[in-house]
């Protein structure tokens, strides 16, 4: 850091003396990278404390993130959930400098090209059958935005359009877009922003610590919570147009559905008529031992939104996989012309399809749903190792995705588990925590010594930070 600030001192003296303004060529000449930290403001981040202490990755090969200098860092997290394949996988780098010298870009508004529908059919080819239309997006935020709307639009065109209300859940999180955020259950991403979308309300959520703390996979008790949508039900008559969850809730710190919750959901929507979405943007790509939860749950959302692994997180790209009576509805009873009036210039950019085809074959090929499923036994016995250790209030896990609860410090909460982060990193592992929530959510082509490691390291800083 001492380098950086003298270098930046004698970049600011050579502006001020005239000899180079910000932007020239000189400026990148005079001041070799890393640039300061400064401009950068970092999402979801302390800014400061990080500003203050930065920790940085560099390099990133299978399970192994790489600092500046050279140390290794084991992968706990696939990036942010989302690196399922591991990292820097050959085939994905390939596709994508072969499409860039191909064509960078092309519209795909009134225009097409070869790869995107190519990428659209490797998606449908892996969704459940009968959800064999996909709309592509470059987010998760997108994806549920765009869910959300296709689900008003269809409603309108098959002659429900009472239908407007939109039902999330508490400690939901679909993303920021206004509408994720409107249907997300997150007090924290909500609070500094006062407006929300209008018609929306949220089911309770379904963490009970009280009965299922310790479970290993699915909790035993709270599939009735499911019949609270009866009572919103009552309460909205016909004017409920769909119900968004996650299959699992990831950001909210890892809440696993009690056995028989989904199917339970999914009874009272089909029963009112309401449209299902499963909001897979973590869960998809093998992350529950089957390509999307659906398979795993036995439970058929109407729409399903993705993004992170459907390209391995090598180009930004989500989808929306939605049935096909809703395509059919909405494109073949419109008017002559547009059908949705919705898009994104990067809707099936050729880069992002170029690396989702290239993922989508490696989980087939490698068949990494099966190889998380295989290693779920293994993972799941490392994660209760830590029963006992101090603070340790809660372990949960399904899939390769694990919870550890922490009872945060008096009056500090997030301080014991940003700790323990610091903690882990320093010792050569990255863990991901939201409030005192630590999550684990590897790269599905993790081994056992790495899974000895995570837990072994992750241990040790929970008992340093016991006090
Ligand atoms: N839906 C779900 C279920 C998600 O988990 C989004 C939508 C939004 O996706 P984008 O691509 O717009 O971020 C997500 C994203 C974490 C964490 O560690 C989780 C997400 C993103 C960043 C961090 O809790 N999930
Ligand atoms: N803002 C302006 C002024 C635009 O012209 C556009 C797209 O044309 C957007 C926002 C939306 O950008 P995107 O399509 O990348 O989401």
């Amino acid at each position: 850091m001492v380098r950086l600030k003298s270098m930046l001192a004698r970049r600011a003296r050579m502006r001020e003396a005239g000899k180079v303004r910000k932007g020239d060529a000189m400026d990148e000449i005079t001041t070799p990278r890393p640039n300061d930290l400064e401009a950068f403001w970092m999402p979801f981040t302390a800014n400061r404390a990080f500003k203050a202490a930065p920790r940085l990755l560099a390099r990133a090969q299978g399970m192994l993130y790489y600092t500046p200098e050279g140390r290794e860092i084991i992968d706990g997290t696939a990036g942010l959930w989302c690196c399922n394949a591991g990292h820097g996988r050959r085939e994905i780098t390939e596709a994508i400098q072969k499409q860039a010298a191909v064509m960078d870009f092309a519209p795909t508004f009134m225009m097409g090209h070869p790869i995107v529908f190519q990428a659209a059919s490797r998606v449908a080819e892996i969704t459940p059958s009968g959800l064999d239309y996909v709309f592509f997006t470059n987010s998760g935020s997108e994806s549920v935005d765009t869910a959300l709307k296709i689900a008003l639009a269809y409603q309108r065109a098959r002659g429900q359009s009472q239908r407007v209300r939109l039902i999330g859940r508490e400690r939901g999180y679909h993303g920021v877009g206004f509408g994720g955020m409107s249907v997300g259950g997150l007090g924290n991403n909500r609070k500094q922003f006062g407006a929300f979308l209008p018609y929306v309300d949220h089911l309770p959520h379904t963490h009970a610590p009280e009965h299922n703390a310790f479970s290993r996979g699915l909790p035993k008790w709270g599939a009735h919570l499911a019949d609270a949508l009866e009572n919103l039900v009552a309460l909205h008559g016909d004017t409920i147009a769909a119900v968004i969850v996650e299959p699992v809730a990831g950001s909210a710190g890892v809440l696993i559905p009690p056995e028989g919750y989904l199917q339970r959901l999914r009874e009272i929507c089909t029963k009112h008529d309401i449209l299902l979405i499963f909001d897979e943007v973590i869960t998809g790509f093998g992350r529950l031992g089957t390509m999307f939860g659906t398979e795993r749950f036995g439970v058929m959302p109407d729409l399903i939104t993705m993004a992170k692994g459907l390209t391995n997180a090598a180009v930004p790209m989500g989808a929306v996989a939605v049935k096909n009576e809703i395509y059919h509805t909405v494109v073949d009873k419109a008017p002559e012309g547009i059908e949705l009036f919705h898009g994104y210039t990067y809707s099936g950019h050729p880069l992002a399809a170029a690396a989702a085809i290239a993922a989508i074959d490696i989980y087939r090929r490698e068949d990494l749903p099966a190889r998380a499923r295989a290693m779920e036994p293994y993972f799941e016995d490392a994660l209760h190792s830590l029963k006992g250790l101090p603070n340790v209030i809660d372990l949960r896990n399904f899939g390769l995705v694990a919870g550890i609860e922490l009872a945060p410090r008096p009056g500090k909460p997030t301080d014991r588990a940003v700790r323990i982060l610091q903690r882990c990193f320093d010792a050569g592992v990255l863990i991901r925590t939201t409030a005192d929530i630590i999550a684990l959510s590897p790269p599905l082509i993790i081994e056992k010594p790495h899974i000895d490691r995570i837990f072994t390291t992750l241990a040790e800083a929970i008992r340093a930070e016991a006090a």
